[in-house]
């Protein structure tokens, strides 16, 4: 077992449930300590390991808990994410800014070994070429989250040049996952249609037929994440964030889909305010780079995630 002690913070959404869980199988459940805003913790992270209710901004507090629990790697997943971050933009901008300068800060006096913070296809904007968006482009994020992510990028790039402090990052596109519900995005949207599917053979989409949006399974992101931060420092030639890539598909091409699986299942439109995020974002990524750094591969297509969703979902 590695002798790395991490904490979580931001545990209990969509992608902190499961990386947990990755991280505790890894690295055992009293090496891999959990933390949210919610005060009581995920049904699926209970009994699995220690958890504790921590506000990402109350540098204070993370700090005592760093020290408490000996951390030596943090993963901030803590953020408001696109949709939610339009209703508040500046509580979007405090929550997902402050918390990272703080954390970095902290990360450098407490000589952490890694940090990994997350950003989003949504640096991208109007201006960013549409097919293939490659990793280096024109970069005019339109929501106040693509702004905080790409700002924080660039302090990540910063914080790594200045005082050396190795923090990873992804770029991720759309993450589609059934164990736990996804948090207030634009993409949401690819994992309502799946429940609604099979709970009531029909789903209204909040994007049109044919907005194409880069897409990935949760197995493949958490599995990213980890090679990620595993890789060799020397690997990692990018300390902006990796575009990364798996699949891109519209919500009429997810509706066929599930068709194959659930014949009578019925879908309508009703585009409302998230289309415009959808309309400012790449509808695929080029995520060369990551391929070639540090040998990034997906293992999920279309088909093979609608399958593992439906099965998942259905039992
Ligand atoms: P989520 O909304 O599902 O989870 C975020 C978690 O952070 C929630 O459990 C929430 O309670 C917690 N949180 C919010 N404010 C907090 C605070 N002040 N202190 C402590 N905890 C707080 O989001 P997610 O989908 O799991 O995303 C995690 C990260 O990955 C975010 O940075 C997000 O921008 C990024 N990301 C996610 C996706 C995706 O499709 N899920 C895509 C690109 C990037
Ligand atoms: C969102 O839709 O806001 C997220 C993302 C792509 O960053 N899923």
């Amino acid at each position: 077992m590695k002798q790395e002690k991490i904490l979580i913070i931001g545990a209990c959404g969509q992608i902190g449930v499961e990386l947990t869980l990755a991280l505790r199988n890894i690295y055992g459940n009293n090496n891999v300590i959990a933390s949210d805003l919610r005060p009581t913790v995920h049904p699926l992270l209970a009994d699995s390991g220690p958890y504790y209710t921590i506000d990402a901004t109350d540098i204070k507090a993370v700090a005592a808990l760093v020290a408490k629990e000996s951390i030596t790697q943090i993963y901030l997943l803590a953020a408001l994410l696109s949709a939610t971050g339009e209703k508040m933009p500046m509580k979007a901008w405090e929550i997902n800014m402050d918390s990272l300068l703080q954390i970095m800060e902290l990360s450098v006096e407490k000589k952490l070994t890694k940090l990994y913070w997350p950003s989003s296809i949504a640096v991208f904007g109007t201006t960013t070429p549409k097919q293939n968006t490659p990793q280096k482009t024109i970069v005019e994020p339109t929501t106040v989250y693509g702004i905080s992510k790409y700002a924080g990028e660039m302090w990540c790039q910063y914080f790594h040049r200045r005082w050396g402090l190795d923090v990873r990052s992804l770029r991720y596109p759309g993450l589609i996952s059934w164990k736990s519900a996804p948090g207030g995005g634009t993409t949401d949207y690819a994992v309502e249609i799946y429940i609604e599917a099979l709970k009531q053979k029909q789903y209204t989409s909040f994007l049109s037929a044919d907005t194409y949006l880069p897409m990935m399974y949760m197995d493949d992101a958490i599995r990213g994440t980890i090679e990620l931060m595993e890789a060799p420092e020397a690997q990692i030639k990018s300390r902006m964030a990796y575009n990364l890539s798996a699949m891109s598909f519209s919500p009429k091409e997810i509706a066929a889909e599930i068709q194959k699986h659930i014949p009578d299942f019925k879908i309508d439109y009703a585009p409302d305010f998230r289309q415009a995020i959808a309309d400012s974002w790449p509808a695929s990524i080029d995520d060369a780079a990551a391929r070639q750094d540090w040998q990034w591969q997906h293992r999920f297509d279309l088909e093979k995630m609608t399958k593992a969703m439906l099965e998942n979902l259905g039992k």
